[in-house]
């Protein structure tokens, strides 16, 4: 429509989940990460496109399915659903949910390797040499070692096994410069800085021509002209970024999204988004995304999540023990984002208590039960303000701005920081002016001082809403903020709150998280 089409367009992606097994904490955090940066473009105006989904094909799929004794179809659909499922148990605001069995994306995989073929970069060979189902990635002789278990690792600790057999390669070996080049002139196309120094390093080591095909199973899409082969699973894989923005039809009303903005991804498929995807795409003539973002991982204490040491945490069950926005809120402030954190009961409990409870709850609920039982529950009425009022609102305002910066450089963490630290001044500031105290002396300065905290509490809760969609929606309804005002654009003065407008009764917005009593 042409309202959207006048915005600047913002296209975000996760990657695309195996649905081999169900959703676990570490798909949970890469879909809460990326739908904050989504909901926080939007919010701000633009005209977001946010995507997620699952990664259907390739031999794990098939050896999972196998193994259970299913159609690996089968098991796509029943995890997809549970993906899909998460997606709504996080309220993640994804426009659309990609699956890599959908006939469309068939097309749009054949397309692009039509167009890679037509540039003459695929031609048949033999492939001989190390293959990880569990990555699955082929790997480099010296990327491997033999471990005391006697067997081959991968550089990701994964086994590998010998594989050889007919295959379609890629001229990978022809992009090295033209790659090393694109990383110079487009210097923040990787993030982190570690992770693009990796990527780099690897490419400067030379790159050798990538195999494309396989021919020992039939679980994934054809390969145009040659039926034996289907084509291996990330070529297909990464394609669903281009698919869903309507890949080969560059007439489609979705198309002007495309190049994304930003690939939110783990830092464990950095190889692929940062040199195989773009030189596939280099190859087709198709634009290159502006960035991928590299996370880091999520650890239960320290240690990595895996279904034999039977510490994977299931992001169900952690949502209806803690609540939604407490998970999300833990997540996005705890762990720096492209860093690896651990997850905790402790760490969350504390985040919980301390910064929502305590800090932000708090604030909320003294300032509005005191506007209810004071000022007969509307907007108090603002006098002059003192320099004490008029320095807490800046700095709830130019929040927006660290916000903005940090957001477009997936620092997430940073804005939550920036957020929250208008929120803990906020507090100091209501306690050093005792409005309770001003009932009896000067009740107009009580209520300029219960405005200019209520005001704060607005800006505050516009500001949270990318993190924690529900408490911050929560928070303005009390405030009696229409939804219609609730974008970024609403932080400014000229929309404060005005006084004598009604406001609802208070309720408290975030619970203290209570430990269950010990059974009897
Ligand atoms: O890699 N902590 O799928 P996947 C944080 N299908 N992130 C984690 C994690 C953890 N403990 N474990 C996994 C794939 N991830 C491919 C992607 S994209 C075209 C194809 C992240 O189900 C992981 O890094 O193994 C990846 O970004 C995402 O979850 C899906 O992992």
């Amino acid at each position: 429509d042409g309202a959207s089409m006048s915005r600047e367009k913002f296209y975000i992606t996760t990657a695309i989940a195996y649905p081999n097994g169900k959703p676990h904490i570490g798909h949970a955090y890469e879909l809460i990460a990326t739908d904050a940066l989504a909901r926080f473009q939007r919010l701000d105006g633009k005209d977001v496109f946010f995507l997620t989904g699952t990664d259907e094909h390739g031999i794990k799929m098939l050896q999972t399915a196998r193994k259970e004794g299913i159609a690996v179809r089968d098991l796509a659909d029943r995890n997809a659903a549970e993906f899909q499922r998460m997606a709504e148990a996080l309220n993640a605001s994804n426009d659309d949910f990609i699956r890599t069995s959908q006939p469309h994306h068939y097309e749009s995989s054949q397309a692009i390797w039509k167009a890679m073929a037509a540039k003459g970069d695929i031609y048949k060979g033999g492939y001989a040499g190390w293959y990880s189902v569990r990555d699955e990635a082929y790997y480099g002789e010296e990327e491997t070692e033999v471990r005391v278990d006697g067997v081959r690792y991968g550089p990701q600790g994964t086994p590998v096994e010998w594989v050889e057999e007919e295959s379609y390669f890629f001229r990978l070996s022809d992009y090295q410069d033209r790659l090393l080049a694109f990383y110079e002139q487009h210097p923040n196309f990787v993030g982190p800085s570690e992770r693009r120094n990796e990527v780099v390093s690897f490419v400067r080591s030379g790159l050798k021509d990538l195999s494309i095909s396989r021919t020992t199973f039939d679980w994934g899409i054809p390969v145009p002209d040659d039926e034996k082969h289907v084509m291996y699973v990330w070529v297909d894989a990464l394609t669903n970024y281009i698919t869903a923005a309507g890949y080969p039809d560059t007439g489609s009303p979705r198309w002007h999204y495309w190049p994304a903005d930003v690939h939110v991804i783990g830092k464990d498929i950095t190889r692929f988004h940062a040199i195989y995807w773009p030189a596939f795409l280099m190859s087709a003539g198709i634009e290159l995304p502006k960035r991928v973002f590299s996370h880091g991982f999520v650890f239960n204490r320290g240690e990595k999540m895996s279904k034999s040491v039977g510490n994977v945490i299931d992001p169900f069950a952690l949502v209806s023990h803690y609540g939604l926005d407490q998970v999300r809120y833990f997540l996005l402030r705890e762990v720096p984002f492209g860093q690896d954190g651990n997850y905790s009961h402790e760490a969350i409990v504390n985040r919980t208590n301390a910064d929502l409870a305590n800090d932000l709850g708090n604030l909320a609920q003294r300032s509005l039960s005191m506007i209810a039982k004071n000022v007969g529950g509307v907007v108090p009425a603002r006098g002059e303000f003192a320099d004490a009022d008029r320095a807490i609102l800046d700095q709830a305002s130019a929040a927006l701005a660290t916000a903005r910066k940090a957001m477009s450089e997936q620092a997430i963490h940073q804005a939550l920081a920036a957020i929250f630290a208008v929120v803990a001044e906020a507090n100091r500031y209501f306690a050093g002016q005792e409005p309770w105290a001003l009932k009896k002396t000067d009740p107009a300065r009580m209520e300029t001082v219960l405005y200019t905290t209520a005001e704060t509490v607005r800006r505050v809760a516009l500001l949270c809403q990318p993190y924690i969609p529900q408490s911050a929606a929560k928070l303005l309804d009390l405030l009696a903020v229409p939804e219609d005002a609730r974008g970024f654009d609403r932080v400014a003065d000229e929309h404060a709150l005005v006084p004598g407008a009604a406001l609802p009764a208070p309720e408290p917005v975030f619970p203290r998280y209570v430990e269950p009593a010990p059974a009897a």
